[in-house]
């Protein structure tokens, strides 16, 4: 057992500490304020090669391990988690799904401009009524000979407005239950997509999120991904992969305020001492430090199990569950050892606290992770 990073991963995290210092960290709170999407940098984590970290470089991507991506990850979310959510779903929803799934066509014609940055993915699988209960959808994708119809609203879409890809779940056969799903690329420009408007969110908020509604839009058999009725278990498996990035998402959210938050406490003064030197204070560091590597170690672990090719659903799920929990507890500590100025924009850790939450809805509730692991478990008496 090495718990040491290798010389790329090392560089992996250099490269984004550095991105997300110099490109990420300047006009944040004005991006948040006014739920401005961050084009440039967008296309600028392309350029680096970060939107499509996994992707063999036959189809532009960096191809890199998932470890290295947690790593990424870790370091853009420590600045700004939702520049880092951006890129987790370009990366683990849509590149990753089109790769595993997706037809040489379909790699040739999407993928690599995913991979690269030239273009944005989104992944529909949510709708109005059914989140957590993924198998109820009712937008239906029904088989007309040469082409698939699609009908339905999809919520909750991250990259909603700014992508031009989308990796669509709808049912074709409803009396087959979840065998009766299907999954498929869209493009936004295909007549019959229409975009609902921007939602106003908590945290996340220059992500762009949105509902989509598709009218009677003609999918060509040739964008169909995997084998028909395949649909449900590829979507699940994006998200067991998708997991792990939210998982490190979670970890830099925490990670950034637990930074500032030691910083802070060495330079504020209370009682004739920098706060730091009080033990009130160490104590919460410490709590803080713990569960942050622990939350680490999980993140590295699933990545690792996912890189050897081994089973990592339980692994994701409980890096997730654990990560977005420290995501939260760090967040409100963190504005605790802040005081009043951590209830002010200017110290950026009320932004982390509110961008902690969704950690534990999105890519499933931290209710469903836990029924994830219990089966899991389960299945291994
Ligand atoms: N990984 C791989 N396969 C999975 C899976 C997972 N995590 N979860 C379920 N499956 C498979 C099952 O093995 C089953 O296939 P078989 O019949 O061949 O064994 C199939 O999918 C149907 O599963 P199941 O019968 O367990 O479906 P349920 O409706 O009972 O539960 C849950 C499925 C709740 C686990 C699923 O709907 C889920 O993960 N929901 C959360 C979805 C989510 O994350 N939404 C967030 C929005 S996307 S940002």
């Amino acid at each position: 057992m090495d718990f040491s990073l290798s010389e790329e991963h090392l560089a992996v995290k250099e490269a984004a500490r550095d991105f997300a210092q110099h490109e990420l960290l300047p006009g944040i709170i004005e991006r948040d304020d006014h739920q401005l999407f961050p084009s440039d940098q967008v296309k600028m984590m392309g350029e680096l090669g970060f939107m499509g970290m996994m992707v063999d470089p036959q189809y532009n991507g960096s191809g890199m391990d998932t470890i290295s991506y947690v790593i990424a990850l870790e370091e853009i979310s420590k600045i700004d988690a939702a520049a880092a959510v951006i890129m987790s779903v370009n990366n683990s929803l849509v590149c990753w799904g089109l790769e595993e799934y997706g037809s040489e066509d379909i790699k040739n014609n999407y993928l690599k401009k995913l991979a690269s940055g030239e273009s944005l993915g989104a992944f529909c699988l949510s709708e109005p009524e059914a989140g957590s209960d993924a198998t109820a959808i009712k937008t239906k994708a029904l088989d007309q000979g040469d082409h698939f119809l699609l009908n339905g609203v999809k919520n909750w879409i991250t990259n909603g407005g700014t992508a031009s890809v989308y990796l669509v779940i709808a049912q074709s056969n409803p009396e087959k239950g979840y065998k009766g799903i299907n999954a498929f690329v869209v493009e936004k420009q295909w007549e019959g997509v229409q975009i609902g408007p921007k939602e106003n969110k908590l945290g996340i908020r220059s992500s762009d999120t949105h509902s989509i509604m598709f009218h009677d839009v003609k999918i060509p058999k040739a964008n169909l991904i995997g084998q028909e009725g395949s649909g449900f278990k590829i979507a699940m498996n994006i998200l067991n992969g998708g997991r792990i990035g939210i998982a490190a998402q979670a970890l830099g959210i925490a990670a950034g305020a637990y930074e500032l938050s030691l910083r802070y406490s060495t330079e504020r003064k209370a009682f004739g001492k920098p706060i730091s030197e009080h033990q009130a204070i160490q104590f919460k560091l410490a709590d803080m430090a713990t569960a942050i590597e622990a939350s680490r170690l999980m993140c590295y672990h699933a990545a690792y199990r996912k890189d050897q090719n081994l089973s990592f659903a339980k692994e994701s799920a409980m890096a997730k569950l654990l990560s977005s929990q420290t995501a939260m507890d760090v967040t409100a500590e963190a504005i605790q050892i802040h005081g009043g100025y951590g209830y002010v924009k200017e110290y950026h850790v009320e932004r982390m606290l509110r961008d902690a939450k969704i950690t534990q809805i999105y890519e499933g509730t931290s209710e469903i992770q836990r029924l994830v692991i219990a089966r899991e478990i389960l299945k291994s008496m």
